[in-house]
């Protein structure tokens, strides 16, 4: 026999700043290989560990091959196997019946599972229009971030990702890239060889702390004050950049009024280390030119997440590093894609054009379900549809989130790879293709890339699209209007504005071809101002702020949860837990793959020996991490690595593969950020005990 290979251009669906373009090899319709693209200039032919061996994931002796029907109660788990036209059907005909009482009592609850437009919001939103069920506000991850950003700089923009290599200066801010963004890592370790120094800021000497000239190990939530302490010291001794500030900014005269309170003694005190370091970071960040920021999501979990972002994002207009392309800022670039969000999910489809639908917010989606409906929250939900997310796992208070699931009279639909903790919870399981089976168009948020994905292989057993799952059930609902026939392809197409500059005339069928296309974009983004905000400046005083009723110049709005700004919980509970990701799972995705679960092994928690020594733990001990609305168990490592009063447990475990059942989210909380109504999820005191 002869053997058939080719090769297929594809794009890492995950929800990861690099977005890589990816090569799969392909024999005899069997994918054998997925390979970084070498001559994409982010992803040189490099892949992390966990994409290296997504064949693996692929094909899985736990993929979900075909539809299941829940037969034992909630969260059990036992299903028994039925055809696609009987799940639909019934799913048809239970979502039928609820919408013509009550539509809003339907809810979609999906994330970034694949970060692809067509498997995302574009037929499924449709759908959801359509029906007229509540919106998700999908807040779980980057939603205060983005709010700083859009309010200081008017979207989710930033520098180009290449252009650290130049950098003499990286300040790795809340960000951990050799876990969470590896490809920017390499970037920044050239940039080290040709002279930069690197700072992390982070409460916990993470892989890359570790490997960084200097670590700042301030304390969670406290980013702000030392953002505007920076700002201090540089306005105190003139070490801004006044021409830029004039030209291209907005409220400096307010910005230095605020300031004026944080002085680099307060701000010392605020954030647990020593004054001078403030005064030094500042003083150097002035100097280095060009000196570049690499803002990341790990700072922005706590309750003051967006005004800690917004305060970041003042400083490079601050001191001009704007002029050059390798100064400025990096947190998202997601703001420069050309997307056409109405084409993708066409909003027009909802029959009530009068009134907005109720908004149900994802980062609390445990009480939400909880929830008996009245007057201000609206209607009970009955039924829930969730894909590209594992909400059991990774929303907060999961005592609360597993609940809400267990409602018997809560009608659920997953559409999954596996048979998540989910899933678990499901009425239907309905089989979906990973990337290698599908077609995509991805943006990213790390890089000014779009991206097409090729699919590689026929869809496995008898798992479909999300896409093709939902254009089948508009089908059953005997929905008539064209939108609901378009292809896979037609979605991707409508996904982009293709005629706007940054896209250079080019089309769908030549990304397809080539796999990736770059922006037409300044080098410099923003060296002659041109912010994407109202003003056009770069905003330090927010008049759409002040409008909506917000605080209009940054400001560090103090933790829910720590020992200064609540002794009285820090009494019970000393310890701050963050629960940032391990290196080898993609939030909860991995989690099941054996080879990769070995390397993290078992759930840890990272405690100091200050912190673990009076506790009577020792290193390899079990223990009990609790506060008042959960507890689960881990094996300590007593390390520094830890900063004292703060502990950390790697995350995010599948409740079920760990021993006990749980996972970091039993501790965490609802609580909502001051802007962008995201979760708090390392904003968390707990205490630890020895089993
Ligand atoms: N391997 C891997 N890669 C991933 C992911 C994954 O799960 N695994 N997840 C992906 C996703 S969805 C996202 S959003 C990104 C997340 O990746 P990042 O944006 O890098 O964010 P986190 O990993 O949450 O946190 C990064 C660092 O912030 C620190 N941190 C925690 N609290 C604070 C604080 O208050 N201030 C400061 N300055 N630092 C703090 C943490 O200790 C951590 O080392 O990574 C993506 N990439
Ligand atoms: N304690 C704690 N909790 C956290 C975080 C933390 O740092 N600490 N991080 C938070 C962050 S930043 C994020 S982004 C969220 C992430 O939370 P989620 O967005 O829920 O991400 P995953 O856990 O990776 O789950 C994605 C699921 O989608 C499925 N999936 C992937 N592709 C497809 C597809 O094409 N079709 C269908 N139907 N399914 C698909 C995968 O199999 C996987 O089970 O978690 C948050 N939770
Ligand atoms: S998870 Fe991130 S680093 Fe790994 S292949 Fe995907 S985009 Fe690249
Ligand atoms: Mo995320």
């Amino acid at each position: 026999m002869t053997t058939n290979t080719h090769v297929v251009r594809a794009a890492c669906p995950h929800d990861c700043p690099d977005t890589c373009a990816l090569h799969v090899t392909v024999e005899n319709g069997v994918a054998i290989k997925v390979q970084g693209d070498a001559d994409h200039p982010t992803t040189k032919g490099v892949l992390c560990t966990k994409v290296s061996r997504y064949t693996e994931r692929t094909y899985h002796p736990d993929r979900l091959l075909h539809p299941l029907k829940r037969v034992g109660p909630k969260g059990s788990g036992e299903f028994v196997r039925v055809s696609w036209d009987e799940a639909l059907d019934e799913i048809a005909t239970r979502l039928g019946a609820i919408a013509a009482r009550e539509p809003e009592a339907i809810l979609p609850y999906s994330y970034a599972g694949t970060m692809g437009f067509v498997q995302g919001e574009s037929m499924a939103a449709r759908f959801f229009n359509k029906i007229g069920a509540s919106d998700l506000d999908r807040t779980i991850c980057a939603s205060a971030g983005a709010a700083g950003l859009r309010y200081t700089y008017g979207a989710g923009v930033g520098m180009h990702v290449e252009h650290f290599v130049d950098s003499k200066l990286i300040l790795i801010w809340g960000s951990n890239p050799i876990t969470s963004s590896v490809h920017f890592w390499a970037i920044a370790q050239e940039a080290k060889r040709r002279g930069a120094k690197l700072i992390a800021i982070d409460p916990y000497r993470s892989l890359t702390a570790e490997k960084c000239h200097q670590h700042i190990a301030l304390l969670p939530g406290t980013d702000a004050a030392l953002a505007l302490g920076m700002m201090h010291v540089l306005i105190a001794e003139d070490l801004v950049d006044h021409e830029y500030i004039a030209r291209h900014t907005v409220g400096y005269s307010e910005l230095k009024d605020r300031v004026r309170r944080y002085t680099p003694a307060r701000v010392a005190e605020i954030c647990g280390i020593p004054e001078e370091t403030v005064t030094t970071l500042a003083r150097e960040y002035a100097s280095a030119k060009p000196a570049a920021i690499r803002l990341n999501y790990g700072m922005q979990r706590a309750r003051g997440g967006g005004q800690a972002t917004r305060a970041v994002a003042c400083l490079p207009a601050l001191i001009g590093a704007w002029r050059d392309p390798a100064g400025g800022l990096l947190m998202s670039t997601s703001g420069y894609a050309p997307v056409d969000a109405a084409a993708q999910a066409r909003p027009d489809l909802r029959a009530r054009q009068d009134k907005p639908a109720r908004i149900v917010n994802m980062s609390a989606i445990g009480d939400a379900l909880c929830h008996p409906g009245d007057d201000v929250f609206g209607p009970k939900i009955e039924a829930l549809v969730v894909y590209n997310s594992n909400p059991v796992a990774v929303a907060p208070e999961s005592s609360k989130v597993a609940a809400g699931f267990g409602r018997e009279d809560l009608f659920t639909v997953v559409l999954e790879h596996f048979q998540t903790d989910t899933a678990d919870y499901a009425d239907f399981v309905l089989p979906a293709t990973t990337q290698l089976e599908h077609l995509d168009i991805h943006k990213a948020y790390g890089h000014t890339y779009l991206l097409a994905n090729n699919p590689a292989i026929a869809p496995l057993g008898e798992s479909k699209p999300n896409s093709e799952i939902f254009r089948l059930l508009a089908k059953r609902m005997g929905w008539q209007e064209p939108c609901f026939s378009d292809t896979d392809d037609q979605l991707a197409e409508q996904s982009i504005r293709w005629n706007d500059a940054r896209m250079a005339g080019s089309d769908w069928e030549t990304l397809k071809r080539d796999g990736w296309i770059r922006y037409d974009l300044p080098e410099a983004p923003f060296a002659n101002g041109q912010f994407y905000t109202p003003s056009g400046k770069c905003e330090f005083y927010s008049e759409r702020m002040r409008e909506e009723g917000f605080d209009p110049l940054p400001d560090w709005v103090p933790p829910y949860e720590s020992v200064a700004s609540n002794p009285g919980l820090a009494e019970r509970y000393p310890l701050a837990m963050i629960s940032p990701p391990a290196r080898n799972f993609l939030n909860s995705s991995f989690v099941n793959v054996d080879s990769l679960r070995a390397t993290v092994g078992e759930p840890t928690l990272d405690i100091h020996p200050e912190d673990a020594a009076p506790r009577g733990i020792s290193d390899g001990a079990s223990v009990r991490i609790f506060n008042d609305r959960g507890t689960l168990n881990a094996k300590a490592r007593v390390t520094e690595k830890a900063r004292e009063g703060v502990v950390v447990g790697l995350s995010i475990w599948w409740k079920k593969l760990a021993p006990d059942g749980k996972n970091a989210n039993e501790v965490t909380s609802q609580q909502l950020t001051d802007l962008g109504r995201a979760p708090t999820f390392y904003d968390c005191l707990v205490d630890v005990a020895p089993v």
